[in-house]
């Protein structure tokens, strides 16, 4: 498993790398491509042995054996390792061979003819194996309670904190008292592969660099990766002199293809990118030690020490910072797996009492804009707009109203089929964003209703005003005596800045995650309000029916007496006509001509609950032939003088042919009644519903629901006074007295909005008193009855 993973890495190095790309050219533009695993050389506090795993005769050998093993590096190349070590201590290296080598090293070794031990870390690198002599003090090698008696108090301490906080706090506190550091930093990678120091112990005099991010050229990608094989990262002195590496084929003469390059991934020894090290002296470091923290094999920060003189650290010491690294880093893990859980459950109490505060609001707009700062919290933004179609809501830093505007209008194109859209540099997609009022960066976009443009829009700021970024961009570059610019801190993240302006820190999925559920959230509201709305309406529907059961049985049984009044009447005045005085006899007639009237009514009333139990025949209807035949029908009733007008032709629609026909006349002869115009006109049209929300022909309390064809039936009649609106439409109301205007019912118009319901439509007025009134109706809705 360790194997393969270190397979695969090596692999993405060697990918990433580039021998092209050498120590001489390398520069800010392709520092991820420098080859910093073959430098050829190594830092000089130890010495590099590589042995032919064939044979074990000595293949490279770096060039400071004189100073350590007595004996110069020639005298070396080409012979067996045995030339330095017995056959026993061999022997035990052999062993080794076929096991994992964590388990094996460090091995205690001592040199022929030398009095200093050393300590042997051992690796295989291809046919060769890799043996790194380190001098250690003597008596070497820490026994188990050496090693436990110093990892139980920290290890313990670490264990007990409670927050990730406080974890970084302790680590970075053990590992200064561990390693004696001046400055011992927890650095936490970003996704996009900067960073930030979010826990710091350092000596009272130093800056601090809490807080700071940098940019992720301040170690490359490759570097990353070795970090990712090797936990721990020592230079003991910034200031070192590379000793580079002697090989039998540089001492061959023969060979004329340069030396095979040594792959130093795994070897401690490695010297280190002279890049690097100018960016350390530069930042006035002389000893660095880094230990890095994996999560899910991945690289998810390092702990970072700073030492401000030279400082070599014992093999044992850098195992205890390896094995306190990698509690820290199962800490980790445990806590922010927890962290994670308790930030859901702080995210699912903002929702909660935001549903609540929704649930008793009137609007939606309301609900969600009366706590700006939850609405906030919900996805850590600065700014969120609200927009309801041409409608907008600002609430804290967003960019200005027209410019949300046209931003809304962008935006509905860009969900596909999904509800929410997010984007760190909105300027890189959508460019107006660059010339923003306030530098927005993010944009976080949630579509709570596609069809009704109803958004919410949560902006974050650019990054650059959030965020401490190490290194002052209004001062100067640093340069060297040559005018040019200096490695440092401060030079690369002059680059960054320009690379990530229009950025926002990125969003993260419990961000998305609670803006999708506050969405599930309103839409459970609207259906919970939809279902009680369709529970009203099912018991004022069987309410209308068991009325129209009754209208239907109660003028069944008047029309039966009704008739007999009647009848009795008229037999009075034909058999007592005569001897009755002429009062008697206008009584008479006065009651016949009641009973008439009355009968009339029921008639109508009759009719009107069979409307109600009637099914509808829904067919597809040519409106105009139906409205020819309408006018026909009206003006041979009443054949007075009337201007028609119909001044487009009507769509086929589907509704009930009787019905609708009934439905226009009833309009049409209202229309010719209640008008006193030398000139009656009428006009008969449909708007489409677009054009019926722009020109605002809309139904009083009922906004925004045209969704169907508008009809219209518009005269130049009397009018209606604004009071009268709604009475015309109460059954048997009249406005007028029963010999004005023609007489009727006064059903006409409460029967015409019933077909209009019965479709699933409805049916309004406006009018200007003195002037004319127009009809409006709808034959489709949501819901269709029958
Ligand atoms: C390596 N860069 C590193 C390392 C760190 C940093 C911690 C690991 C080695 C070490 O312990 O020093 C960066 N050090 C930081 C940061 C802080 C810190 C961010 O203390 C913040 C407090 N570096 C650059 C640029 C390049 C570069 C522009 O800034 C490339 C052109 C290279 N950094 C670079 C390389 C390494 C490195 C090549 C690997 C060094 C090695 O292991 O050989």
């Amino acid at each position: 498993m360790v194997s393969d993973f270190i397979v695969k890495t090596k692999a993405a190095i060697a990918q990433l790398t580039d021998a092209q790309i050498s120590y001489a050219t390398v520069d800010l533009t392709n520092c991820d491509r420098e080859p910093i695993h073959t430098p050829s050389a190594i830092q000089p506090h130890g010495v590099l042995v590589v042995v032919s795993a064939e044979d074990w005769t000595i293949t490279h050998i770096s060039q400071n054996t004189q100073q350590f093993l007595g004996q110069s590096p020639e005298s070396l190349l080409g012979e067996s390792l045995q030339t330095l070590i017995d056959d026993a201590q061999i022997q035990k290296i052999k062993t080794c061979l076929d096991e994992a080598f964590e388990a094996v090293n460090p091995l205690r070794l001592d040199i022929e003819g030398v009095l200093q031990p050393f300590m042997g870390i051992l690796h295989r690198s291809g046919q060769s194996l890799i043996l790194e002599l380190e001098p250690t003090e003597q008596p070497a090698n820490m026994d188990f309670f050496d090693f436990y008696g110093r990892v139980k108090r920290p290890v313990g301490r670490l264990h007990k904190t409670q927050t990730l906080k406080e974890l970084f706090e302790t680590t970075v506190e053990e590992i200064q008292q561990l390693s004696g550091f001046d400055r011992v930093m927890v650095y936490q990678l970003d996704e996009d592969g900067s960073g930030h120091v979010i826990a710091e112990a350092k000596q009272p005099d130093m800056t601090a660099y809490l807080g700071l991010h940098y940019p992720p050229s301040d170690i490359p990608k490759q570097a990353k990766y070795l970090y990712m094989l090797n936990c721990l990262r020592l230079i003991p002195d910034v200031a070192y002199r590379p000793v580079s590496i002697a090989s039998v084929h540089t001492t061959n003469a023969s060979t004329t293809d340069g030396p095979p390059t040594l792959d130093m991934s795994l070897a401690t020894l490695r010297s280190v990118s002279p890049l690097h090290i100018e960016y350390l002296q530069n930042m006035g470091v002389r000893a660095t030690l880094t230990i890095s923290l994996m999560r899910d094999q991945q690289l998810w920060g390092m702990i970072v020490c700073h030492h401000n003189s030279a400082r070599k650290l014992s093999y044992e010491c850098r195992s205890i910072c390896e094995f306190l690294g990698q509690t820290v880093a199962m800490e980790l893990a445990a806590k922010e797996t927890h962290q994670d859980s308790d930030d859901k459950l702080k995210l699912k109490a903002i929702q909660a009492s935001f549903i609540e505060t929704l649930a008793q609001s009137q609007t939606l707009k309301e609900g969600l804009t009366t706590h700006t700062q939850q609405l906030l919290a919900l996805t850590n933004s600065s700014g969120v707009a609200f927009c309801d179609k041409g409608n907008i809501t600002l609430l804290g830093d967003t960019p200005t109203h027209s410019e949300v505007d046209q931003l809304a209008g962008w935006i509905g194109n860009q969900f596909a089929q999904k509800s929410v859209y997010t984007t760190a540099a909105l300027s890189e997609v959508y460019p107006p964003a660059a010339e923003f009022e306030g530098r927005t960066g993010g944009l976080l976009a949630l579509a709570i209703s596609k069809r009704q443009q109803l958004y919410v829009l949560w902006f974050r700021p650019e990054v650059l005003q959030t965020v401490n970024w190490a290194g002052d961009p209004s001062q100067p570059l640093d340069v060297d005596e040559n005018g040019m610019p200096k490695m440092s801190p401060r030079r690369s993240f002059a680059l960054w800045q320009e690379h990530i302006q229009h950025h926002s820190l990125r969003w993260k999925a419990c961000e998305v995650e609670a803006a999708l559920e506050l969405r599930s959230a309103i839409i459970g509201l609207v259906l919970r309000r939809a279902d009680d709305l369709a529970q009203l309406n099912a018991e004022l529907e069987r309410s209308n029916v068991e009325l129209d059961a009754f209208a239907y049985i109660a003028s069944h049984d008047l029309k039966e007496p009704l008739r007999g009044i009647h009848n009795y009447s008229s037999f009075l005045i034909e058999d007592y006509g005569t001897t009755l005085d002429q009062d008697g006899v206008d009584k008479l007639n006065t009651l016949m001509r009641l009973t008439q009237r009355m009968e009339k009514l029921i008639n109508s009333l009759l009719h009107y609950s069979r409307l109600g139990r009637a099914e509808l025949q829904l067919e597809t209807v040519d409106l105009n032939e139906l409205i020819d035949g309408v006018i026909e029908m009206v003006k041979i009733s009443k054949p007075e003088a009337v201007d028609f007008d119909v001044p487009r032709a009507l769509p086929a629609t589907e509704c009930d042919r009787t019905q609708t026909a009934e439905l226009f006349t009833n309009l049409v002869t209202n229309a010719i009644k209640y008008n006193n115009k030398a000139k009656k006109q009428i006009e008969i049209g449909y708007r489409s519903a677009q054009q019926a929300i722009e020109t605002g022909i809309i139904p009083p309390g009922n906004e925004g629901l045209i969704t169907t064809p508008v009809y219209y039936v518009r005269d130049n009649g009397i009018g209606i006074r604004e009071k009268h609106l709604t009475s015309v439409f109460r059954i048997f109301k009249r406005l007028h007295a029963p010999n004005r205007f023609g007489g009727g019912t006064g059903a006409g118009l409460t029967i015409a909005r019933k077909i209009a319901e019965r479709h699933g439509g409805i049916l309004w007025l406006s009018s200007v008193y003195g002037e004319g009134s127009t009809f409006y109706f709808t034959l489709q809705g949501e819901k269709r009855d029958g």
